[in-house]
């Protein structure tokens, strides 16, 4: 069996950013169009009246102070409040395949590799533009990588769950070096008129190179020492789009259920144990005690739950700089987020440093990556 390193990563983070300010203005500025509209119905009793957003709520349920996203112009839109994607012709590149570029380029110039000496791609995320060709595969041809690339999406665990498989693959020698490319548009699969979760996504994408370690030849990358997934089933984060909508009779184009929804509270106290007990178990079967670790990269979702996790881990308040968060700066970016935070929060590692990558999210599902820096 292989050794694996990662031995590079790359965000590509979109230029247009929404602050709290600017998204519930347009939020509240909805709501009171909608509520002036349905004014006799709100009156007779027969419709509720949309309560209005609050940028203080935000900050302290989330910890997210701003997002970045794609099209900031239709989000804030009052009557659009999606973003506006023009649709590309099938000779285009597609807009994942173009956010995965920059990221890809970026990782790969870190580990100092040309597509030329990677085998495989996989293009892991909440979802996808389109359902085949895989968007792996159009990233492989545009940068002239061999082998053979596939699309997977395992929601916001969808990076762990590929490191997971192409570490495996590496191990077991079927590749020597796999990009994996996490390209989150989550901003257009949340319902920005839902003052429950408009607040929680924005837009990016990672990417990452795995390698054989005995052919890396980077300086500063992080072994794979074990890798854990684990799923639960559960209703409480869902979304209902997929290709059967096309075969009811009366499909809707704005149904609810066809974007993500939860059952945040829930999310919450249900998640939160099964992490903090998958990173306890995980360490204990690898004979590390938490206290030799140097830093948790975990899913940012919510500063809250990413708080509870780290003082059940390590038993104590995590230091400052110990469990870095993005997530003020980048909310939810779903499989993105853990690697966001590895990919800005790891050089100043000393070698030998220990340190967990993980993510949890709709499934449910968590990822668990233990890494030592080499
Ligand atoms: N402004 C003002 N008030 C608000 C707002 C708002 N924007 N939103 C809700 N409120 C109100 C509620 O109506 C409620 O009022 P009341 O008490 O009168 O009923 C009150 O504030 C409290 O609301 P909540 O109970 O909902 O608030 P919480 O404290 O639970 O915070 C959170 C809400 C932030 C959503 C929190 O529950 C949370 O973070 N939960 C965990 C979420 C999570 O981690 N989910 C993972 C999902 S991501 C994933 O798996 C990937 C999916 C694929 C990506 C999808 C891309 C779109």
């Amino acid at each position: 069996m292989h050794k694996v390193v990662i031995s590079g990563t790359g965000v590509f983070t979109p230029e247009q950013t929404i602050s709290n300010a600017e998204l519930v203005k347009a939020f509240n500025s909805y709501a009171e169009n909608e509520n002036r509209r349905y004014a006799d119905e709100i009156a007779a009793g027969t419709r509720e009246a949309i309560a209005m957003s609050d940028e203080d709520f935000i900050v302290r349920a989330s910890g997210i102070e701003r997002r970045h996203v794609l099209d900031k112009r239709g989000i804030l839109d009052p009557q659009i409040m999606h973003p506006v994607l023009p649709e590309r012709s099938d000779e285009e590149l597609s807009v994942m395949a173009e956010m995965a570029l920059s990221a890809a380029g970026i990782a790969l110039k870190r580990a100092g590799r040309v597509p030329a000496q990677v085998d495989a791609v996989i293009c892991a995320a909440s979802n996808h533009e389109r359902a085949y060709p895989a968007i792996a595969i159009e990233v492989q041809q545009a940068l002239g990588i061999g082998g053979f690339g596939f699309d997977m999406n395992v929601a916001c665990s969808s990076a762990t769950f590929a490191i997971q498989a192409a570490a495996d693959m590496i191990r077991s020698g079927s590749a020597r070096a796999i990009l994996i490319v996490n390209p989150e548009i989550c901003s257009a699969h949340l319902e920005w008129r839902d003052r429950d979760c408009h607040f929680i996504f924005g837009d990016v994408c990672t990417a990452l190179l795995l390698e054989r370690a005995d052919l890396a030849e980077a300086q500063g990358s992080f072994e794979i020492l074990s890798t854990r997934c684990i799923t639960q089933f559960s209703n409480n984060i869902r979304n209902n789009n997929g290709f059967l909508r096309r075969t009811r009779e009366g499909h809707m184009t704005d149904r609810r259920d066809m974007l993500f929804r939860q059952e945040g509270r829930k999310v919450f106290k249900q998640v939160v144990p099964m992490v903090a007990d998958l990173i306890l178990t995980h360490l204990a079967d690898e004979n590390i005690a938490p206290a030799h670790l140097s830093r948790l990269w975990l899913h940012q979702a919510n500063k809250g739950m990413n708080d509870l996790i780290g003082v059940k881990v390590l038993g104590r308040q995590p230091e400052p700089g110990e469990q870095p968060n993005i997530l003020q700066d980048y909310a939810n970016t779903s499989s993105a987020g853990s690697i966001i935070a590895f990919s800005k929060y790891s050089d100043d590692l000393a070698n030998g440093s220990i340190g967990v990558i993980c993510s949890f999210g709709a499934g449910y599902s968590a990822g668990s990556v233990i890494l030592r820096k080499v």
